[in-house]
């Protein structure tokens, strides 16, 4: 839309918008504000959904000049001119776009809801908006895609919702601009405008197309940040109080794993990118977003298709940590999906037409590990059913579940079998022995990509898990204390430090355990005098400390030189860099105004008041480095978000070398270091003991 306007007005227009729009959706009273569980039942029942990247992008398919590699990003990963790129839209003609096959296509996959990108970091809108003319409207096609996708995705069950980049790489208003894009003046550009603008089209957005989700994407440049991302997150609100919200919305994604790392940030749901988190955390919810192939936009160039079978090992591990799976779809500039992914759906479609069960409305599993598969959980009266999915069966085909209190209220049965009449023989005496089950699984009916058993138990799931063993460290210099705990009620921790395993006798664990010399502790929870879960081993090291130098180190501070970089990781040989600047540094920071591909460098000596185990937490956005006495003690390098690890080393009372690196290529950037001794919190590493 927008063709009459000008710029200016256009502007002035979006900066009404939101007020307007505000107003406009008080045809009824404002709707009270949802309890939050009410609110995300639909989404935690789905656990699976279809995200699709579609847009101008999809026209040079990944192709431009000699690379084919490129994807959604092409306007910058080729540095593609905006007046280039735009030549793009009077080609958008997708004649052969069907919504109804879109959405029949997600529904038949078992799929209860789709996000589309309204809107990618090209800034393209996929419907007429009122704010620009850079929209399907003003192509040839004209059609708007939002509109018939949704009421699609309303004929067939599925929820409509719509992904909406923050960044935006077309609008002049948005900064910052690409560093290789020298040519578009940032001359009265306005941040805060743009701010405006992003509110009024999400208003449109949900005020025409009501999503169940929005997901923002692109929040992490230096002009977006939380009071911004909490007025974004509010307006979402007020718009539609049953909308749910991406914690992409905020800053404080915490990289890539996607798990806000800040108690302020706002946002319903964490997003984990390409990567399935170790496990599940209980009471957060979080959706993995992932490609079928290697792209998420359509690139005809890329052939690594991704199986059926670790599609559905996906879902099934995602679903089995209590996470949602959003698979991705990058269809074709004529509207179509490719047919490695139309092949693909079918199949996961079949799987999940005999053991959609198994994944809808489940929770996560109540076993840590199991060797040949993933479990899932649904709650049905007075039983449970435990849906065992079985990836790999053991040799000699029995599924074992240690550690679990329940009875099994019926006999076991294969969720694909029509009749669920399908009656498991039993292993050698029973599948229900005390704290264990047991169940044989016959080999010539296995689903080649994961056969679902499902065992229903009484009442709720009481399964006794294995003993933690939290410490510090695993190295220690004076004496360590050891604690041992187990999560579950009504048992207790019996170890071991002689490398004996621990019988019903061996000594239980009240309060931490205080190691002096190296031993191996075993422990494992009992029950009523009954061993419930395996031995869990760990092994504690006495080490000496590093002696310290003696130097002549009589100021405070370190040194610090600064350096121009374009690096993604810090190399190993770093001679020949040059300093644009030197000088003393009271602290380990990365400064006010630390700037772009740069890069610091502190050195000098860490002065320790006794000797013991220090343990330290480099905390960084991009990469850094921590070396002491020589020895690399925190790795927290490559581009990310704000990061922290974690390192230690014994050091004896004195004057230690030390050097730390830090590099920010673009957008956000910090870097504190802290440090603890043993027992104690992690604090700042003070003036005080940083010497030159
Ligand atoms: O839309 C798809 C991609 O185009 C988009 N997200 C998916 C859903 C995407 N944009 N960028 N990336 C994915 C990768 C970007 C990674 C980084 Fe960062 C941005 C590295 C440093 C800045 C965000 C902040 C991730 C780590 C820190």
């Amino acid at each position: 839309m927008l063709r009459q306007a000008t710029l200016r007005s256009a502007l002035l227009l979006a900066a009404l918008l939101p007020a307007l729009g505000c107003r406009s959706t008080g045809t009824a009273a404002p709707a009270a504000p949802m309890d939050q569980d009410q609110r995300m039942d639909w989404w935690r029942q789905a656990r699976f959904g279809m995200f699709i990247h579609w847009g101008l992008y999809a026209i040079p398919a990944g192709k431009w000049g000699a690379k084919d590699s490129h994807g959604e990003w092409i306007r910058t990963t080729a540095e593609i001119p905006l007046d280039e790129y735009e030549k793009f839209q009077p080609q958008w003609n997708p004649t052969k776009f069907d919504a109804e096959a879109w959405a029949s296509m997600a529904a038949a996959a078992g799929m209860k809801y789709l996000v589309i990108t309204s809107k990618h970091h090209d800034g393209f809108c996929l419907w007429d908006s009122a704010q620009t003319d850079w929209d399907v409207g003003n192509t040839p096609h004209g059609r708007d895609i939002l509109r018939e996708l949704k009421d699609a995705c309303d004929r067939h069950g599925v929820k409509f919702c719509t992904y909406h980049s923050i960044m935006d790489w077309h609008h002049p208003d948005y900064l910052p601009r690409r560093a290789w894009e020298k040519d578009r003046s940032t001359d009265g550009a306005d941040f805060d405008r743009f701010e405006k603008y992003l509110h009024a089209q999400v208003t449109e957005i949900v005020q025409n197309y009501h999503p169940g989700v929005m997901w923002f994407d692109g929040e992490w440049e230096s002009t977006w940040n939380h009071e911004r991302g909490l007025r974004l997150y509010e307006l979402c609100r007020r718009l539609d109080p049953a909308m749910i919200v991406n914690n992409r919305v905020d800053v404080h994604r915490g990289g890539m794993q996607g798990f806000a790392n800040s108690s302020e940030a706002v946002g319903d749901f964490q997003t984990p990118e390409q990567e399935i988190p170790a496990t599940g955390v209980p009471g957060v919810d979080w959706e993995s977003c992932m490609t079928m192939n290697s792209h998420w936009g359509w690139n005809a160039y890329d052939t690594q298709w991704k199986s059926t079978t670790t599609l559905l090992h996906n879902l099934i591990d995602i679903a089995s940590k209590g996470g949602n799976y959003l698979l991705n779809i990058g269809p074709r500039a004529d509207g179509t999906f490719p047919p490695d992914a139309v092949q693909r759906l079918r199949e996961i479609g079949a799987w999940m037409d005999k053991n959609g069960e198994a994944i809808r409305g489940t929770t996560a599993s109540v076993f840590d590990d199991l060797s040949w598969g993933r479990c899932t959980v649904r709650r049905e009266g007075a039983t449970t059913k435990l849906f065992l999915h079985v990836f790999e069966l053991p040799a000699d085909g029995i599924l074992e579940l240690r550690g679990i209190a329940n009875h099994v209220a019926r006999p076991p049965y294969l969720l694909a079998d029509p009749r669920k009449q399908y009656y498991m023989p039993m292993s050698a005496g029973s599948y229900d022995e005390p704290n264990t089950i047991r169940i044989q699984v016959p080999r010539n009916d296995l689903d080649p990509h994961a056969t679902v058993v499902v065992v229903e138990i009484e009442g709720v799931p009481v399964i006794y898990k294995a003993p933690v063993i939290t410490a510090d460290s695993e190295q220690f210099v004076g004496g360590i204390d050891v604690h041992l705990s187990t999560p579950t009620a009504n048992a207790s921790v019996r170890y071991t430090t002689d490398g004996s395993p621990p019988s019903p006798q061996a000594a239980a664990a009240v309060g931490p355990v205080h190691l002096t010399t190296t031993c191996t502790v075993k422990a494992a929870t009992f029950h009523d005098g009954v061993q419930v879960s395996d031995v869990v081993t760990r092994t504690f090291t006495k080490v000496t400390p590093l002696p310290p130098v003696e130097p002549v180190a009589p100021g405070e501070g370190l040194l610090f030189t600064r350096h121009a970089v374009n690096w993604r990781s810090i190399p190993d040989d770093r001679r020949g860099l040059s300093a644009e600047s030197a000088g003393v540094a009271a602290e380990i920071t990365a400064g006010a105004a630390p700037g772009e591909h740069v890069a610091l460098r502190f050195s000098g000596f860490l002065k320790v008041p006794e000797g013991e185990l220090y343990r330290f937490r480099l905390t960084s956005d991009d990469g850094s480095k921590l070396w002491i006495g020589g020895r690399l003690v925190v790795d927290n390098d490559g581009p990310h978000g704000s990061e922290a690890k974690d390192g230690a080393i014994a050091l004896g009372a004195g004057l230690h070398p030390i050097e730390l690196i830090w590099f920010n290529i673009t957008g956000g950037a910090a870097l504190s270091l802290q440090w603890a001794r043993p027992g104690a919190a992690f604090e700042k590493v003070p003036t005080s003991a940083l010497r030159h």
